[in-house]
């Protein structure tokens, strides 16, 4: 995802970086590096000149902070610009007063309406414990329907299907009395794709939003349509009012061009972006994050959120305080895999700390190299696993056999446990984190892969629990 961008702005701020004080003809540099970069993902070119303008009054505007690296400052500014662009502040679904929440779908053929529909009815149904019911509102392509009611049975969700004689306007307002009948708090209306803009699926489309009053008309967006989806969008909030967009294949799209555009084009925020083909594959969209993440300065928060939703607090804060304690051993390294293990495939997870990506080229940390540290310590006996500083040369050496593992290997993790805890006891004593944690805290927003380089590998593992509640030793966010 935004993965060509990512790089090319990358390229610029480093430009930056390192310069001693910044100057206008600098700023001017990394300026064209970044109009470059934005053009080159297919941003919308008055979008993009804009874009830097703001940048770059934002960058000479501001004071200089001697205790900051204008590099930082930079990207800082950066940071901003690109949230601002990205919509600002986070939008969330509307609110309905009273009965349930209607939403309304639409969008071109093939943009990932039905898929959409099921995957918010499951994200309410895990986030919000809400009720949902879908509508199936595409009687135009054959199989729409049952494409919906085999979601929905998929995951449990009901469905609101007619006949396909039945008319589209009135399907929904049915939907709509039978969900409040029974008890739904939302409904979710699906309805036909277009290949453009037409007449009649427009007037339809406005029938229905006349017949069932939606609180929000959400626009799906194909994002690897780049400025065709930017424009079908704003012909569709021409004809009807769009409470905001869910941008679908964002994890198909590597230039990002549509979401970086469609926010200033339209003046509607993206609430949520599809990002893959499963149901789940639906995140809110959080405009600071995306920034973030496009800056390759990591998602922080989301990283924080999936850590919450699968990490065993109490355990995560026994482990803290044994690591604030200097008592942290391999038995608790072991707890600290499986969990991190429990977080998914680790690059993904890895990928979003800040400064990480750049350092996985180097640093062999696949679920393959996982396995083989957990075999490792498993050859441990439960004295060396509490006591790591028992174990010599000769149980190094038994411990290699039985895990079928080089003595290199073993040496190199005990190596690493070491530094690791050494640095556990400097953070317990509150010396501060480790530069990648630092970063990862979100000190001051220039985690860049300058400073996160020293963090890992000794500190990711150790260093990350505690997680649900900030981090040991750390500032809160
Ligand atoms: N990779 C990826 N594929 C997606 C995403 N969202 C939808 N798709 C795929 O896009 C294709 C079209 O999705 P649909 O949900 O049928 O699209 P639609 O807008 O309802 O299509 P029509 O009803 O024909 O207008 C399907 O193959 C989906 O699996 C996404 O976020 N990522
Ligand atoms: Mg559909």
């Amino acid at each position: 995802m935004f993965d060509s961008l990512a790089n090319a702005l990358g390229k610029a701020y480093h430009a930056i970086v390192g310069q001693k004080v910044l100057t206008e003809a600098n700023v001017d540099d990394g300026i064209r590096a970044v109009r470059q970069a934005l053009l080159e993902a297919d941003v919308n070119f008055q979008v993009a000149k804009e874009f830097v303008a703001d940048v770059r009054q934002r960058v000479l505007g501001q004071k200089v902070i001697s205790s900051v690296e204008p590099g930082q400052q930079f990207v800082k500014c950066f940071h901003d610009s690109l949230t601002d662009l990205l919509g600002g502040q986070a939008t969330g679904l509307p609110i309905a007063s009273n009965g349930p929440l209607i939403l309304m779908m639409c969008g071109l053929q093939g943009s990932g309406k039905t898929t959409t529909c099921a995957k918010l009815a499951l994200w309410l149904r895990k986030n919000k414990k809400k009720n949902p019911r879908l509508v199936a509102a595409d009687l135009q392509r054959p199989a729409a329907v049952e494409q919906l009611q085999s979601l929905g049975k998929q995951l449990g969700i009901a469905v609101h299907a007619e006949p396909t004689t039945a008319r589209p306007p009135e399907v929904c307002r049915r939907g709509v009395e039978f969900a409040k009948a029974h008890g739904h708090d939302v409904v979710i209306l699906d309805t036909a794709g277009r290949l453009h803009i037409d007449e009649l699926l427009m007037r339809e489309l406005q029938e229905v939003h006349d017949k069932c009053k939606p609180h929000g008309v959400l626009l799906v967006c194909d994002a690897m349509l780049g400025q065709d989806a930017v424009n079908s969008a704003k012909e569709f909030h021409a004809r009807l009012p769009l409470h905001g967009l869910i941008l679908t294949k964002v994890d198909g799209d590597s230039r990002g061009g549509a979401a970086l555009s469609i926010v200033k084009v339209t003046g509607r925020p993206i609430l949520f972006a599809g990002v893959g083909e499963k149901p789940d594959d639906l995140e809110e969209f959080d405009p600071s994050r995306m920034a973030g993440r496009i800056l390759g300065m990591g998602d922080v928060i989301g990283l924080v959120e999936k850590a919450q939703s699968v990490i065993d607090e109490k355990e995560a804060e026994q482990a803290a305080r044994k690591m604030q304690k200097g008592q942290f051993n391999f038995e608790d390294f072991l707890g600290q895999l499986n969990m991190i293990r429990k977080l998914g495939p680790l690059k993904k997870v890895l990928g979003m700390l800040p400064g990480v990506g750049s350092m996985l080229k180097d640093v062999d940390l696949d679920d393959k190299h996982f396995k083989r540290l957990e075999a490792i310590i498993q050859s441990m006996t439960v004295r060396e696993r509490q006591r790591p500083e028992v174990i010599d040369l000769p149980r190094r050496r038994r411990i290699a056999q039985g895990s079928g593992n080089p003595l290199d290997a073993v040496n190199g993790l005990i190596k690493q446990f070491k530094t690791m805890q050494d640095m556990m006891k400097r953070m317990g004593k509150g010396g501060g984190l480790p530069p990648g944690l630092d970063g990862l805290l979100g000190g001051g927003g220039g985690a860049g892969p300058k400073r996160g380089g020293g963090g890992f590998p000794g500190g990711f593992p150790g260093g990350f629990p505690g997680g649900g509640r900030g981090f040991p030793g750390g500032r809160r966010r």
